[in-house]
């Protein structure tokens, strides 16, 4: 199927790089027009098989604060915070945003980082209550200086850079259509996370795109 990058009539794409000192960081508003997000968006809650995992804190269970559904290549198992996932297949919704997404990389300003996602993990956000804790996409699977690539459709998110030594941080609004690429040593010198809200919201989906590395058995 032949799609155009921004698929908005009028491009009303903006892209701008996160003043990161030691980060790589773009955010791209609108990279999905409305009515393509809209689709992706209504597609996504509906289809992927969304669950809400158990993770161990202080050797306690603890249920995460919102789904996810991890998606990818038949290999792509990943482990984060001793949860061990197997990959399901690929939906066409997912992979066609996935090659978007791999075109935004090449073609725009990440142009100096050829990338094949092999893998992605969706997280439904069912209302303000719902939330990722500070963490780094750091896991060796994912090899130095991952690209990332994030998607939002739904309720716009602040998601907030915390640098790692010296704590200052940077907030981003991530809205509906939106693509933030996080590059370069990002992972290394940054934490990042969603806070909770009081407010009352809807539901957000968060797509991020990654690159699993195989290690040699
Ligand atoms: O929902 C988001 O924007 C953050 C997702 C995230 O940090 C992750 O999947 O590692």
């Amino acid at each position: 199927m032949q799609f155009s990058l921004f698929d908005t009539a009028e491009d009303k794409r903006t892209s701008y790089k996160l003043p990161l000192v030691e980060g790589d960081v773009t955010y791209f508003s609108n990279a999905l027009s409305q009515a393509t997000a809209d689709t992706f968006f209504a597609k996504l809650q509906a289809e992927l098989p969304w669950r809400q995992d158990t993770i161990r804190l202080f050797g306690k269970p603890v249920k995460i604060p919102r789904l996810q559904s991890w998606h990818g290549d038949p290999e792509c198992t990943y482990t984060y915070s001793n949860l061990t996932m197997s990959p399901n297949p690929w939906t066409e919704s997912l992979a066609d945003i996935k090659a978007r997404c791999e075109q935004l990389c090449e073609k725009s300003c990440a142009s100096q980082y050829k990338v094949r996602f092999n893998s992605v993990l969706a997280n439904w956000y069912r209302d303000g209550q719902d939330s990722m804790s500070f963490h780094s996409d750091d896991e060796p699977e994912l090899g130095i200086n991952p690209v990332i690539a994030s998607v939002t459709l739904g309720e716009a998110r602040p998601f907030v850079f915390k640098h790692k030594e010296t704590k200052e941080k940077h907030t981003q609004l991530l809205e509906h259509g939106s693509v933030l690429i996080m590059a370069g040593a990002t992972q290394t010198h940054y934490v990042h996370g969603i806070a909770k809200t009081a407010k009352p919201i809807g539901g957000r989906i968060n797509l991020t795109f990654r690159h699993l590395i195989q290690r040699a058995r």
